[in-house]
């Protein structure tokens, strides 16, 4: 009898485990292909066309009413990519001086990686150098080595302090061969299109739609390093001596990364 209904407790805790795990996959998936198809379109609308045919205006417009096809992310931005060369140019052209996470002036650097464009959401990246911040220099430089989506650690946003990832496409002239070497990818480059998964308020809120939440306690972990795993939504885990503990993959696109989603009931079943 009591072994019957420990079964029952475990299969309904991998079934709600399972079904959020699918849940979140799916809406990472969705938001990674619709920045994708954004690099493509700053592209061809911002590189192909000159004069270009985008401006932060136009930008901030679309991201905001396209927003709906990208429910993890705060917001998007593009950093164009700029040469130490080229620096007194780009910034008497754009009538500013870029400046670092930490709100100083960038110091003098071999390349930079300015925020020209923005969503009205993150207003706060724009003029930022964003290779000034650890994690996205981390993710600029092996978005543009790759040519694949990437995520960064987990690490507090700017502007919400929230628990996040930061996605980067690179963006490419369009005249990049399918088959580019690495080589041709890193000099091919003309900047960087992307956004923070804001875990900390977005992943709460879809959750917080699901039936039968109350019951239970969810956490997604980083475990890319199998020794050390880092928390990206949930509370800090009071040890591993639960009764029932499920765990689900995550697959979140960036290969670099492993992710996983684990289940626990919030009392004794
Ligand atoms: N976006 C939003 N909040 C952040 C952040 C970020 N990066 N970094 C720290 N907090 C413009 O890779 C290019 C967005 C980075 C793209």
């Amino acid at each position: 009898l009591r072994r019957e209904s420990l079964d029952r407790a475990e299969e309904r805790l991998v079934s709600m485990c399972e079904e959020r795990a699918r849940m979140l996959q799916e809406q990472f998936g969705v938001t990674v292909n619709h920045v994708h198809a954004l690099a493509i379109l700053i592209s061809t609308f911002h590189y192909e066309k000159f004069p270009s045919a985008i401006d932060q205006e136009t930008f901030a417009k679309y991201t905001g009413r396209t927003s709906f096809e990208r429910p993890l992310l705060n917001g998007v931005a593009y950093a164009h990519r700029v040469f130490h060369h080229e620096r007194e140019m780009f910034e008497s052209q754009q009538g500013w001086i870029m400046n670092t996470m930490k709100r100083e002036l960038a110091p003098p650097q071999i390349e930079y990686a300015p925020v020209i464009f923005s969503q009205d959401t993150v207003s706060y990246l724009a003029r930022i150098d964003m290779m000034s911040g650890e994690e996205d220099r981390e993710n600029i430089l092996r978005a543009r080595t790759t040519g694949k989506a990437v995520l960064t650690n987990p690490f507090r946003l700017l502007g919400s302090n929230h628990l996040g990832v930061v996605l980067t496409f690179a963006v490419y002239r369009p005249d990049l061969p399918a088959d580019a070497s690495v080589e041709q990818r890193v000099e091919a480059t003309i900047g960087y299109l992307g956004g923070a998964f804001d875990v900390e308020s977005l992943v709460e809120n879809l959750l917080s739609k699901l039936a039968g939440n109350q019951d239970i306690v969810v956490n997604v972990y980083d475990v890319t390093n199998a020794s050390e795993a880092m928390v990206l939504y949930g509370p800090p885990s009071l040890e591993d001596q639960v009764p029932l503990l499920h765990v689900s993959m995550l697959d979140f696109g960036d290969p670099f990364r492993k992710h996983e989603m684990r289940c626990r009931y919030r009392e004794k079943p």
